[in-house]
């Protein structure tokens, strides 16, 4: 049998209806940190997809780098959440939780005063939003090896919440050069103690929140998405990015992963690698493997074919809250109005209209 966009599957655990997946996309709508009910209606909108990854969500307030980020660790966001999760359950749908820290991408003006955490004191030089404006972020505190058992303890707490919450599974967001990435990298991380040097201790992070998750989950829920040549977040790109990656998903062929999700090139932007580094690294991912960045229909199509499980589509399925039918269809497609992206209300949110 052919497969295509509309074959059903597993991504590990979590069985889709079709291979669309909703990717993880800011857009910060929720003033008090809290899912709110225009949310509600934003998932419930687009829970034709397969699997809807949510909007990176922080894991604790010190991993929050933008203003009106809903986060997954406490109480009151639970409960939110929850009502997410029962509105795209109702439709029919899957929804998967991103788990975000955002490291030094951030500031005082956003973390209550604080400075971000990072690997090491190095300034991302990259810009956020605090509410009012685009702002610097600033040089981050480098975590003492004791800070980062505490981070741990978040991510763990954060995995134990978005299971509260019923969310299908979690994908760890260690991409765009948020905090995970900045372990990763040479450009970022320079420590010199277990978690810096070698290409082995850099992903020591990266396979600490991995096992802390996966403990939490269990086998076949917790994805994980990576973008390894992207420079996004100012992030630098790692003198060794083939072999770094290789590293990780050697280690991530050790572990239960539901999924392994590539930002392929530029994060939102330019499908640029070094040739053939895409290519090898995803022939090396052993779980469900979903590509993302700038995909149409066709060349979806051709992804599968070339052995990806599903595809993530962003700007696409922010304005078309019913991609899958359209795609099925060939009917025409809503444009994105990237004006209304990030914060505001329903205009640009919950009021591109599906076919009638
Ligand atoms: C756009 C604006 C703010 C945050 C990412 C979470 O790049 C983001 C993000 C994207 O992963």
């Amino acid at each position: 049998m052919t497969e295509t966009l509309f074959t059903p599957t597993k991504l590990g655990a979590i069985e889709i209806a079709n291979r669309f997946v909703m990717a993880p996309l800011t857009r910060n709508r929720a003033p008090e940190l809290v899912p709110t009910e225009m949310m509600i209606e934003y998932y419930r909108q687009r829970a034709s997809a397969g699997l809807i990854v949510t909007e990176g969500t922080q894991i604790s307030p010190m991993g929050q780098g933008y203003a009106w980020t809903p986060g997954i660790h406490d109480d009151a966001q639970v409960a939110g959440w929850r009502k997410i999760t029962d509105a795209v359950h109702e439709a029919g749908g899957k929804i998967a939780a991103q788990l975000w820290h955002v490291g030094r991408v951030s500031a005082p003006a956003i973390l209550g005063g604080k400075d971000p955490v990072a690997p090491s004191a190095i300034s991302a030089q990259a810009k956020t939003f605090d509410g009012e404006s685009f702002i610097e972020t600033t040089t981050p505190h480098a975590l003492s090896i004791e800070e980062i058992q505490e981070v741990l303890a978040q991510y763990r707490n954060a995995a134990e919440k978005a299971k509260a919450a019923g969310f299908d599974g979690v994908e760890i967001h260690a991409a765009n050069g948020y905090l995970i990435d900045q372990f990763l990298r040479d450009t970022s991380n320079t420590r010199d103690d277990a978690y810096g040097g070698p290409i082995e201790n850099r992903i020591r992070f990266l396979r600490e929140v991995v096992e802390t998750v996966v403990d939490v989950w269990g086998p076949g829920r917790v994805g994980i998405r990576l973008s390894p040549w992207s420079n996004a977040n100012n992030v630098g790109i790692d003198s060794n990015t083939a072999e770094l990656f290789g590293a990780v998903v050697d280690f991530l062929n050790t572990q239960p992963m539901a999924f392994v999700h590539l930002v392929e090139g530029q994060t939102g932007g330019a499908r640029d690698w070094p040739e053939g580094g895409i290519e090898t690294l995803r022939t090396k991912i052993a779980a469900p493997y979903i590509a993302n960045n700038g995909y149409s229909h066709e060349m979806a199509e051709q992804a599968l074919a070339d052995g990806a499980s599903a595809v993530a589509f962003g700007k696409l399925f922010i304005a078309n809250p019913d991609l899958p039918e359209r795609f099925e269809k060939g009917a025409p497609l809503n444009e994105p109005n990237p004006a209304t992206f990030y914060g505001g209300g329903a205009e640009g949110y919950t009021d591109y209209p599906a076919l009638a």
